[in-house]
C-alpha cells in the first residue's frame, strides 16, 4: 500500500489494486497524452519518455524526450496500436531538445502534430509538424511557430470551425519569463515572486487557417474564481500551472488544467473560447507521481480522460498513459476522480 515508503516500493511489488487503471503502454515509458477521434479511431498522441541519465533540475531538464510515438486503438479498452516514431528531435531543425507535451489536430486533409521543445539558446518554443495521415509520420515546419513560447500546446477546433491554441506552463515552462513579452533569462525559475499579485495567465492564440502560424495576437486566458476575482500567485491550489486543455460540453467551453505543485487537474468554465473561465474545481486528484497531464475527449457519447502516472516506474519523469470514464452531471460539472484506490 502507500504511506511514507511508497515511493521506495520496488516496480515488482507494485500494488495494481491501487490503481483506478492500468496502464494502456508498457513496452515505453508514455506521458501527457492528446487523445482524438480521427475518422472513427482514437489517436493518443503522447511524450515518450526516457532515462538517459540527465540531472533532476527544478526546470525538468530530466524531462529529455526526443521523439513522439503515435498510438491508436479502436475502442476504450480495444488492442493499442504503437505507429512507432512519428516525428524525432533530429528531424525537428529549429529544435534541440525536450520534446514535451504534444497535441494533434486535423484540417483540410491535413494532420497536424503541435509540439513545444528548447531552440539552441534554451527557449521553449512551439513547433508544428504535418501528416497526410494520423499516425504519421509527421514533416516539422524548418521554423517554430512565428511568436509562440512556452510549453504545452492544445489545439480546440470550435463549431464553426476556427481553431484556438492554448499554451504556457510556468517553472520549467519558463511562462515566468516571459513577464515583459520578451524572454528574461534571469527570470524566476519557479512562480513570480509577488504571493499577492494575479497568478501567471495561460495563453491563447486564434490559429490562420492553414494551422501553421497564429492569426492575430497572443492573449491571455483569464482564469477567475467564483467572485469574478483572478487568482493570486500564492492560491497553489488553484492557479494554472501548465498541461491545458479545451472541451465543448453543451455549449460551454471547459478549460482544464494541472495546478502543477499541488498535483490537481481543475477546471474552469466560459461561454466563449477566449473566456474568461470560471473556476469550477479539481476534477482529478494527485496521482501517483509529480506531475499530471490530461486530455478529455468523446467518443461514441462516452467521455473519458486520458493521463498519467507513474505506476510503471516510480520515478516521477518516467510515466505511464491511461484512461478512466469522466462523467459530467445534470448540471455541467465533472465529478471528482480519485486516480488512487484507497
Ligand atoms: O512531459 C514534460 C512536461 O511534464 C509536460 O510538458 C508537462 O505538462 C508535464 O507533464
Amino acid at each position: 500500500g502507500g504511506g511514507k515508503n511508497a515511493g521506495k516500493q520496488e516496480v515488482s511489488s507494485v500494488d495494481t489494486s491501487r490503481y483506478l487503471s492500468q496502464p494502456l503502454v508498457s513496452h515505453m515509458y508514455t506521458a501527457d497524452p492528446s487523445a482524438h477521434v480521427f475518422d472513427g479511431r482514437i489517436y493518443i498522441y503522447p511524450s515518450h519518455d526516457v532515462d538517459l541519465g540527465t540531472p533532476q533540475s527544478v526546470g525538468g531538464d530530466h524531462f529529455d524526450m526526443r521523439d513522439y510515438h503515435v498510438f491508436s486503438m479502436d475502442s476504450i479498452g480495444g488492442k493499442v496500436t504503437d505507429h512507432g516514431v512519428g516525428l524525432s528531435l533530429e528531424d525537428v531543425p529549429w529544435a534541440k531538445r525536450q520534446l514535451w507535451a504534444p497535441d494533434a489536430a486535423y484540417k483540410n486533409g491535413t494532420y497536424y502534430l503541435f509540439f513545444p521543445a528548447k531552440d539552441p539558446e534554451g527557449i521553449f518554443r512551439m513547433g508544428v509538424a504535418t501528416s497526410k495521415s494520423p499516425s504519421g509520420p509527421f514533416k516539422a515546419e524548418p521554423k517554430p511557430i512565428e511568436g509562440s513560447f512556452s510549453i504545452d500546446p492544445a489545439v480546440f477546433t470550435d463549431d464553426d470551425g476556427a481553431s484556438y491554441m492554448y499554451f504556457g506552463g510556468i517553472w520549467g515552462g519558463q511562462l515566468q519569463k516571459w513577464v515583459g513579452g520578451k524572454f528574461d533569462p534571469k527570470g524566476s525559475e519557479t512562480d513570480l515572486p509577488d504571493d499577492n499579485a494575479p497568478a501567471l495567465a495561460p495563453k491563447v492564440a486564434k490559429m490562420s487557417s492553414d494551422m501553421l502560424s497564429f492569426d492575430g495576437a497572443v492573449r491571455d486566458v483569464q482564469i477567475l474564481d467564483k467572485n469574478g476575482k483572478p487568482f493570486l500567485t500564492k492560491d497553489h491550489n488553484e492557479r494554472f500551472f501548465e498541461a491545458a486543455w479545451v472541451h465543448k460540453y453543451n455549449g460551454k467551453y471547459y478549460f482544464s488544467y494541472s495546478t502543477g505543485n499541488t498535483h490537481f487537474l481543475a477546471y474552469a468554465v466560459g461561454d466563449s473560447p477566449l473566456g474568461p473561465f470560471t473556476y469550477q474545481g479539481a476534477f482529478m486528484n494527485p496521482v501517483h507521481g509529480w506531475t499530471s497531464h490530461h486530455s478529455i475527449v468523446e467518443v461514441k457519447g462516452k467521455w473519458y480522460v486520458f493521463y498519467h502516472d507513474t505506476q510503471l516506474s516510480d520515478k516521477t519523469y518516467l510515466r505511464n498513459i491511461k484512461v478512466a470514464e469522466l462523467k459530467h452531471d445534470n448540471d455541467g460539472s465533472i465529478e471528482l476522480i480519485e486516480p488512487l484506490v484507497k
